[in-house]
């Protein structure tokens, strides 16, 4: 197992320009700076319309420093197969293929081009970063916002269908590496994208974005509230790796350990002033069975957390 990355060993290289158009507290803004650094300079990106093409601006101002295709919503994952044709038919096996894609964009929008460059085996990374709504028209409510969760076609007493799982719709492809990561655990998601760098084939990240401006909290909590997503055992990091899943980082901890009450998160945005006492306990309760679940799984596989302890 390759040494853990410490802010202190990360790549000095800065692909992101400072003062991009990105809200003040936007978890993209630090998830994208600190993936691209994982992901280097030679790296084509494909990115479909979201908050991602607004962070980035337009050429010759861009925010990013690497080429980038825009794509139409629904083509993601189609255009970043076009791509990678391109680079093999001038002979380039090197260059890494990278799209970035919103909720919306991926799970709904962009998902069948998605779920047909897994089944193919296209050789690139995709990234979901998972602001939990389509933010960039005005926080319309995607397949990936939480159950009670208000948005402007949510907007009384929030959405009522759970949050889809994409992770696992991808992983059901069978592709060599699935991984979840949150924008609060920056380093986890620069060693996760480190080692997918060194597979081939169709590798997927989920990312967890705290959003302020779409979950109603004050920008200077964006970090804390990914936090608390992952420490009350609602958002899980992990990995799947050939098949084999294993818990990472802030969430193995919490095997045997106290998880926070989901009421905390909840209660610290506007998006969920909604949830009725009775409607948190449900919640409370979902994520109880979800890790009495891990636990079970644990006890029946005892490597399922993995040797690398954090
Ligand atoms: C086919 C099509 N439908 C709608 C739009 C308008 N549109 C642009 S960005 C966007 C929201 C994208 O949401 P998401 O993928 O979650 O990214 P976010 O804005 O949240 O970063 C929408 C609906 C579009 N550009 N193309
Ligand atoms: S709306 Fe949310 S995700 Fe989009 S730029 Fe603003 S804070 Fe970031
Ligand atoms: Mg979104």
């Amino acid at each position: 197992m390759a040494s853990k990355t410490t802010v202190l060993t990360l790549p000095e290289d800065e692909l992101v320009h400072p003062g991009n158009r990105a809200c003040a507290g936007c978890g993209l803004s630090i998830a994208y700076r600190i993936a691209l650094k994982a992901l280097g300079r030679d790296t084509i990106l494909v990115v479909p319309p979201s908050c991602l093409t607004v962070l980035q601006g337009l050429y010759p101002i861009a925010a990013t420093q690497l080429p980038c295709l825009n794509v139409t919503f629904a083509s993601t994952a189609a255009g970043a197969t076009g791509v990678l044709g391109a680079l093999r038919a001038l002979g380039n096996t090197s260059t890494t293929v990278a799209a970035w894609a919103g909720d919306g964009g991926t799970s709904d929008i962009g998902i069948q081009a998605l779920s047909g460059a897994c089944e193919r085996g296209e050789d690139f990374i995709f990234f979901c970063y998972d602001n939990e709504a389509y933010m960039n028209t005005g926080v319309q409510r995607s397949g990936t916002t939480p159950q009670g969760a208000i948005t402007t076609t949510t907007p009384f007493s929030g959405k009522r269908q759970q949050k889809k799982d994409v992770p696992s719709i991808i992983a059901a492809h069978g592709i060599g590496y699935v991984a979840t990561a949150s924008a609060s655990y920056p380093l986890d998601l620069f060693d996760k994208i480190k080692k997918a760098k060194t597979m081939s084939g169709p590798r997927y990240f989920h990312i967890h974005i705290p959003c302020p401006a779409g979950w109603g909290f004050e920008p200077r909590y964006a970090v804390k509230l990914g936090r608390m997503a992952v420490e009350s055992g609602l958002f899980d990091l992990y990995e799947i790796e050939n098949g084999k899943w294993r818990l990472t980082g802030a969430s193995r901890k919490l095997i045997g350990g106290k998880r926070r009450p989901v009421k905390d998160y909840l209660e610290t945005q506007s998006r969920f002033k909604g949830l009725s006492e009775k409607r948190i306990d449900k919640i409370q309760k979902e994520i109880d069975a979800k890790w009495d679940g891990y636990e079970q799984a644990m006890g029946a596989q005892k490597d399922i957390a993995g040797p690398d302890a954090e």
